[in-house]
């Protein structure tokens, strides 16, 4: 039966694989975006699909935006993935990351109790709420205490906790992804995939002769976005609201990334990416590996891009569109 979803962050690359999945369940697809200078950007990411979704102007730090559009859609499901969303740009926006990211959960949580307590409630948390904490085999997990060393990692603590305390305190279905790294061709050049991807490919094409690069040697577990969205569903769906892990379970450094795209293209990543200063953060999380086997036993996940098959997807459509 179709169902009525509404999307926090729809714009962004998992709102917009959000989108894509939902609409082709047969599902109806609602979101809020942002009023923005240029109109394109408003909705960049969806516009190959905007003549089937329904969209309200809407802001996490807004309230009667969220009520207006929350009251309009009413939705069954709520997927709530808007954020100021990058960790290094968190350290120069401290207090609004974490309005938007803190309080925004907050604000979603009160008003979708008033208006649609029924519905199933999924939160985009992350493995930032870790930080400098690893369990002692080296992964991270849902019982991994949380030490975050950023202001998105903090924001992003409290919404996990949020969400938490309604589902306890209310009954309400509202359930945290911790979802580690993921990627795309969706992904925003200002991470480091895709700022990778991008930057070696105008090295091979003439167009300029250096990467600029932060830390090089801190540990990532990277997956694609294409198979998170479909655990947000599956954890959505789960016949109890829980919280769970998606992760690949693979680590890799920075310049292992670095090395795997500039020889892809038969390139030495040596001889091209420079140190910036300007990209070191002032508190590094050095190393995340999670273990998903909660959601792999229990909701049956299973990721089907590797480390290797998602950095040679972003390439390839790369070099086709830009
Ligand atoms: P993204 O591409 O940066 O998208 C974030 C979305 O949130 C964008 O559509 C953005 O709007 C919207 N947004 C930002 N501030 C807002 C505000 N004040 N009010 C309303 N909307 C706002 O992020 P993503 O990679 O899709 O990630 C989705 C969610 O998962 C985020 O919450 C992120 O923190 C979390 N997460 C991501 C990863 C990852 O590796 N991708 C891992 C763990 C958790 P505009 O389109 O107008 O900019
Ligand atoms: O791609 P990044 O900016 O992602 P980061 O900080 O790990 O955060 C992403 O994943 C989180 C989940 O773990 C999400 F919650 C969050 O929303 C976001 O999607 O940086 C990855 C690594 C970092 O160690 C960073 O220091 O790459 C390093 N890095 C080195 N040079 C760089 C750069 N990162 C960026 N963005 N730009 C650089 O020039």
């Amino acid at each position: 039966m179709s169902k009525r979803i509404f999307i926090t962050g729809i714009n962004g690359q998992d709102g917009a694989y959000l989108s894509e999945y939902m609409l082709k369940l047969g599902h109806e697809v609602h979101g809020i975006i942002r009023r923005n200078s240029v109109g394109e950007n408003q909705s960049g990411r969806i516009n190959y699909l905007k003549d089937k979704l329904c969209l309200y102007y809407g802001d996490m730090t807004d309230s009667c935006s969220l009520e207006n559009a929350l009251a309009k859609s009413k939705p069954d499901y709520v997927f709530h993935l808007a954020a100021q969303s990058h960790v290094r740009v968190s350290f120069d926006i401290p207090e609004y990351t974490m309005d938007v990211n803190g309080n925004g959960t907050l604000r979603l949580l009160e008003i979708c109790k008033r208006i649609c307590p029924e519905a199933h409630i999924y939160n985009a948390a992350t493995s930032e709420i870790f930080g400098l904490s690893i369990d002692v085999d080296n992964y991270q997990r849902e019982s991994t205490p949380m030490n975050p060393v950023s202001p998105y990692g903090i924001s992003k603590a409290m919404a996990y906790n949020a969400i938490r305390h309604y589902r306890r305190a209310y009954k309400m279905f509202a359930a945290n992804g911790i979802l580690f790294n993921h990627e795309s061709p969706k992904r925003s050049s200002a991470f480091i995939s895709q700022k990778i991807v991008r930057g070696a490919i105008n090295i091979d094409r003439g167009v300029s002769d250096k990467l600029e690069l932060g830390n090089l040697d801190s540990y990532r577990d990277w997956g694609h976005a294409k198979d998170y969205v479909r655990a947000m569903w599956l954890i959505a769906n789960h016949i109890e609201p829980m919280d769970f892990v998606i992760a690949s379970g693979e680590s890799h450094s920075v310049r292992d990334m670095c090395k795997l795209v500039f020889e892809y293209l038969g390139l030495n990543y040596e001889d091209y990416v420079v140190q910036n200063p300007k990209f070191i953060r002032p508190e590094e999380l050095p190393n995340l590996k999670g273990d998903a086997t909660k959601a792999k036993t229990i909701l049956g996940w299973q990721p089907i891009y590797t480390f290797e098959t998602l950095l040679y997807e972003m390439i390839e459509h790369s070099i086709k569109n830009n």
